[in-house]
């Protein structure tokens, strides 16, 4: 990520967040579900502090349900609301409108009559304006939108009683090293040429080293058994066919396609993310 861009940006864009969130009964927070630590804005606390915070792990499709359900009880044990979401499970959404409206049942009488009024937030690809789109088609009663706060937002009924904020809230990563490859795989990061090499590697890696080499060997018919990321990357590019004029492997092609290939699940459904205390297997 342009860091000059993103250190210009944060002022506004926070301002602006602050200012929809004064309004906000209940935040509804998108994390991946394939990484809910590395997908979650460290700041995320103290920018909802006094808000009903629900968390998401959403595109739970693309994540192994075992782990996924162990960071619901971790996000849970941790004393907040948690559940798991994929605008592809529609079963999923029975649960959420359930959720709303218990939480519109339990407003304090000093709300008076006011609907619950809420608003999605996460960092960058974690699916806020797919999850928007979805509620919005999905919501039990239509009804003209009401002009929302500011800036030509608006509320939108999706429940008696429930409202939600038509525009999501961008948050930012956390840009420690660690994290990155992670951030990249998911697609939260722009995969910039050096990137897109590292982050395919670093998967490559893990792949091998959680067992799950027979995902990538399902993939691409022919791949070795090459231990070394670096070497598996280019057998990559070569059963693929990424070829430079003169023959030489085009690695950032290769790259690319291994992380395309895991973002649409062609890699097979894969948490990159444990929970604390949860090993691998
Ligand atoms: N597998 C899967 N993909 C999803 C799901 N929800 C959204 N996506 C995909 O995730 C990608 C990003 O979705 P967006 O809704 O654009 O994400 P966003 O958080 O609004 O992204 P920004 O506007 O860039 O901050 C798109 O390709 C969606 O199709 C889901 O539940 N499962
Ligand atoms: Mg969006």
């Amino acid at each position: 990520m342009d860091k000059k861009r993103f250190s210009g940006s944060e002022g506004r864009a926070a301002r602006e967040l602050r200012q929809d969130l004064a309004a906000i009964d209940l935040v509804v927070e998108l994390l991946d579900a394939r990484a809910p630590s590395a997908s979650q804005n460290p700041r995320i606390g103290r920018l909802t502090a006094g808000k009903q915070r629900l968390i998401l792990l959403h595109k739970a499709d693309r994540s192994e349900p075992r782990v996924t359900s162990r960071w619901v009880n971790y996000f849970k044990d941790k004393g907040y609301s948690a559940m798991t979401f994929s605008i592809h499970q529609p079963h999923r959404r029975r649960v959420l409108f359930k959720y709303l409206q218990d939480c519109r049942a339990g407003l304090s009488p000093a709300h008076g009559r006011r609907s619950l009024r809420i608003m999605v937030v996460g960092i960058p690809n974690v699916g806020k304006s797919s999850l928007i789109n979805y509620l919005v088609r999905q919501r039990a009663a239509r009804s003209g939108n009401r002009p929302g706060i500011t800036r030509g937002r608006q509320w939108i009924r999706l429940l008696p009683g429930v409202e939600l904020l038509d525009t999501p809230g961008v948050l930012y990563p956390r840009l420690s090293g660690e994290v990155i490859p992670l951030l990249v795989a998911i697609g939260s990061l722009p995969s910039a040429a050096i990137e897109a090499i590292s982050t395919a590697g670093w998967l490559l890696g893990f792949y091998r080293e959680t067992g799950r080499a027979g995902l990538l060997a399902k993939r691409y018919p022919g791949l070795g058994s090459s231990g070394d990321p670096d070497l598996q990357l280019e057998e990559i590019g070569r059963v693929q066919g990424c070829l430079l004029p003169g023959g030489k492997i085009d690695l950032q092609r290769a790259a690319e396609t291994v992380l395309r290939d895991f973002q649409n699940g062609n890699l097979g459904n894969v948490s990159l993310e444990y929970p604390p205390g949860m090993e691998d297997k």
